[in-house]
């Protein structure tokens, strides 16, 4: 009777592990739903576990006031495609926030544009990593021009933002 009392007892306190998803660790709680704090978007970023670029756009973010929970993952392409990323336009990491996908640099001034106008669209990307772009920077401060594509809802993209020197 004993033996059995120790299986249940060592069975229930081993299912507390196995977590394999890192979040940040300024999540608030979910009872505080309607304070002010918690009117900060939320971003779901997937991105490699080895992607440095992808955590720099993530501190970007976090700076502007988004709050973020990171989905690590080796292989993002089933991400890209779920959320309709047109091919040819994908980048490092994929972000899901209020609806909408943002792929890649996105600039944080973009993604708050998006979600006050909130287009119908599927989201927002820059394709490839133009350098200077947020979490693209470089030591000399260079930034190579690059746009911002809103992706409509037929996979068509058309120009929401130009950034860098003309
Ligand atoms: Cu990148």
């Amino acid at each position: 009777m004993s033996r059995l009392l120790i299986a249940l007892v060592l069975g229930l306190s081993a299912a507390a592990s196995g977590c394999s998803v890192a979040t940040s660790t300024d999540s608030a709680p979910q009872t505080t739903a309607a304070a002010p704090a918690a009117a900060s978007p939320l971003l779901v970023v997937h991105k490699s576990p080895t992607c440095g670029c992808c955590s720099l756009w993530v501190d970007h973010m976090k700076q502007a006031g988004f709050r973020a929970e990171i989905q690590l993952s080796d292989n993002v392409e089933p991400v890209k495609r779920r959320v309709g990323v047109p091919a040819g336009y994908g980048s490092c990491h994929t972000a899901e926030v209020g609806g909408y996908f943002v792929e890649g640099h996105v600039p944080a001034e973009d993604v708050q544009r998006l979600l006050k106008e909130r287009p119908d669209a599927l989201g927002l990307t820059v394709p490839g990593m133009p350098m200077g772009s947020p979490g693209m920077e470089v030591p000399s401060g260079e930034v190579r021009p690059y746009t911002v594509f809103l992706v409509h809802r037929d996979g068509s993209v058309s120009p929401f933002a130009e950034h860098g020197p003309r």
